[in-house]
């Protein structure tokens, strides 16, 4: 009994990987390639999701994807390359952002809050905090999620568009299933020590890439000579 516990851990252990070193990179323009990210987790009555993104796209794109079988935008965070505007979707519900400066081959760490309860999003783009929004209150988000990196979902887990996929890398992807304080924020954003995702945790994340998605070293591309 003892032995098929250690037997259990020692598969639950190797389900999930430490990307802490690691950046995604997504190469090519598809209407394919993805990473899935997976977690046990069916029921949010509140979210923060993290991410860092770089990039050169002048046309919309998807940062994170998550459907549930009756909301394919149960979270969504887009930039509409239009309006030049951050998009933040609840439950098929949006506020949009504009004003934050989303230049071409830089890192962007993005945060994004949201709570049932008051029924407010908000954002953070490097560092600097948005307006706080009102999506709709008085629901969770429930039901199986498909939480999806590279494209964006227009069913649940499927109908990817090739105009609306991501190329470039991403990075340092956490979901916590409550809203994280101002201080944890600004300690994501300041890239020190911080309390990692309690439903996505970088660090030890479960996931699968399907298509052309490479896992390099984070700091390789910036590196400069001795
Ligand atoms: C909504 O989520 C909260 C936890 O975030 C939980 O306490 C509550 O029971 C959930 N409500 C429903 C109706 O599932
Ligand atoms: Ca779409």
């Amino acid at each position: 009994m003892k032995l098929l516990l250690v037997h259990l851990m020692v598969a639950c252990a190797a389900a999930t990987k430490d990307l802490s070193d690691t950046m995604l990179t997504f190469p090519l323009e598809t209407n394919t390639a993805h990473v899935r990210l997976n977690t046990p987790r069916q029921n949010f009555g509140a979210v923060t999701v993290c991410h860092r993104s770089f990039t050169d796209l002048k046309r919309d794109h998807s940062l994170f994807s998550l459907a549930t079988p009756t909301f394919f935008n149960g979270i969504l965070i887009f930039w509409d390359a239009t309006n030049k505007e951050v998009e933040l979707h609840i439950r098929n519900q949006n506020a949009e952002y504009r004003g934050f400066d989303y230049k071409p081959n830089m890192w962007h760490s993005i945060c994004t809050t949201w709570d049932a309860g008051t029924g407010l999003v908000q954002l953070w783009f490097d560092g600097q905090p948005s307006v706080r929004k009102f999506v709709g209150s008085g629901a969770n988000i429930t039901g199986s999620p498909i939480i999806i990196l590279g494209q964006e979902q227009d069913r649940h887990g499927a109908a990817f568009e090739l105009k609306q996929s991501f190329v470039g890398m991403m990075s340092d992807v956490h979901m916590w299933d409550y809203t994280l304080s101002v201080c944890e924020i600004q300690k994501y954003m300041d890239q020190t020590s911080f309390t990692p995702g309690n439903t996505l945790n970088w660090r030890a994340l479960d996931y699968q890439t399907t298509g052309n998605i490479l896992e390099e070293n984070r700091f390789s591309h910036v590196q400069r000579c001795p």
